[in-house]
């Protein structure tokens, strides 16, 4: 028997942010949803799901998941890169809901049941000097973190990406008709980043698990520099210290220093990380489900992992659906060399469009057990919300020159 998809659509909302969303239909009446964002460029993935790979999803069998993930990726002449891999994904995250649903059980059982009861998870926390970060990191305390990002910001800048001044949220990306321009000195932040970790560690003490993200803001000199000065903080792990090309170069850094490193939220396929992987360059691999091809592939991914002792510990910002955090926290619970969830938990809005049924408690989240991926999404509450141009910002040296991402 086969179960045919007979309509596909892509709905483009904006919540607070935007958000691409796929819903496929199938001939018995069981709908799928997929996540397709991928912030700062999301009209593009919408086309490419749109105009090229929705036509040639009409028909297929909805329950060929593998084979529907070699069929975009091998079929494609122009292969990879994060618009193709977060379309495909799209659609594999849909198919794997569809399949849940089917069967009426959680996708986490069809990954082979559950690995363990419940999946770590952090949060942000960031103020723009150490009084207004602790108190940002207490407020994560109380609400049952058990590990926590903590990122400040410098003297001498007037904006740093991923730091808030006062209370309100952080959200990666600007609305406008063109990113924002901050400033970056990369001297300024390698003598103020070990004073302020060092005090964060101060106040929580030994327990908390504490995180640091540095955006592929240095060169390998300098980030060992850096982590050799966070040795005494006992970071749980220091993120995306060089730009995600400068793969080789990252041995001189281990040779430097033993904390543990996570890279490699903007990678698509295993083939961006394999290097990393098996020359265990790294720690922890973060990949976004939905940016590498969905859990299908991801999924390989962690099983590469695996045999070299690292763990997945997947992207999860507040510029992701909830449907790709629901596909995360099922791949996790069914994965045993899974580690953490990134959770920036998300703005009102975006609840009433979208309504899962993962929970949070006690610094875990569990994916719940509704069949399939556990998300219904409300498409009035979508068509409420029209999309809005928004682009991450960029970052410029002191002399004007590009800095990297
Ligand atoms: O869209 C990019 C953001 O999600 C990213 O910069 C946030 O680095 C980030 C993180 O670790 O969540
Ligand atoms: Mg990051």
């Amino acid at each position: 028997m086969t179960r045919k998809i007979v309509d596909v659509d892509v709905l483009v909302t904006s919540p607070s942010r935007n958000f691409v969303t796929l819903r496929i239909t199938t001939d018995d009446g069981i709908v799928g949803w997929g996540d397709a964002t991928l912030n700062g460029r999301e009209l593009a993935v919408a086309s490419y799901l749109r105009d090229h790979l929705a036509p040639a999803l009409l028909g297929r069998d909805a329950d060929r998941i593998e084979d529907t993930w070699q069929y975009f990726y091998r079929g494609a002449y122009w292969r990879r890169g994060p618009v193709t891999m977060a379309a495909i994904g799209a659609i594999d995250l849909a198919l794997w809901d569809i399949k849940g649903k089917a069967l009426d059980v959680p996708v986490y059982q069809l990954l082979g049941g559950a690995a363990r009861d419940r999946i770590l998870t952090y949060t942000h926390a960031t103020g723009w000097d150490v009084p207004e970060l602790l108190d940002s990191v207490d407020r994560r305390r109380e609400q049952g973190f058990r590990a926590v990002r903590a990122q400040s910001g410098v003297p001498g800048l007037d904006k740093v990406y991923g730091v808030t001044k006062g209370a309100a949220s952080y959200e990666p990306a600007g609305r406008g008709a063109g990113p924002v321009e901050e400033d970056w000195d990369t001297s300024a932040y390698l003598r103020h980043a070990p004073k302020v970790l060092s005090a964060v560690r101060e106040h929580v003490g030994p327990d908390l698990k504490l995180l640091h993200d540095v955006h592929h803001r240095l060169n390998p000199t300098e980030a060992a520099r850096l982590a050799r000065s966070l040795e005494d903080v006992d970071l749980f792990w220091l993120e995306d210290v060089t730009p995600a090309e400068n793969q080789r170069l990252l041995r001189t850094l281990r040779q430097q220093t033993t904390i543990p490193l996570a890279i490699g939220e903007v990678f698509n396929t295993v083939w961006d990380c394999e290097h990393l992987i098996t020359e265990r360059l790294i720690d922890f691999i973060r990949t976004a489900v939905v940016h590498a091809g969905g859990i299908s592939h991801v999924r390989k991914i962690l099983a590469l992992a695996e045999v070299y002792q690292i763990k997945g510990a997947p992207h999860g910002p507040s510029d992701v659906s909830p449907i790709n955090l629901s596909a995360s926290l099922h791949l996790g619970l069914a994965t045993s060399n899974f580690a953490i969830q990134e959770y920036m938990g998300y703005d009102p809005l975006v609840s009433e469009v979208f309504q899962s049924s993962f929970r949070f408690e006690d610094g875990y989240l569990h994916p719940g057990d509704e069949p399939g991926l556990g998300v219904h999404v409300d498409e009035d509450a979508a068509a409420r919300f029209p999309y809005k141009q928004a682009y991450l910002p960029i970052a410029r040296e002191l002399d004007g020159s590009m800095k990297d991402w």
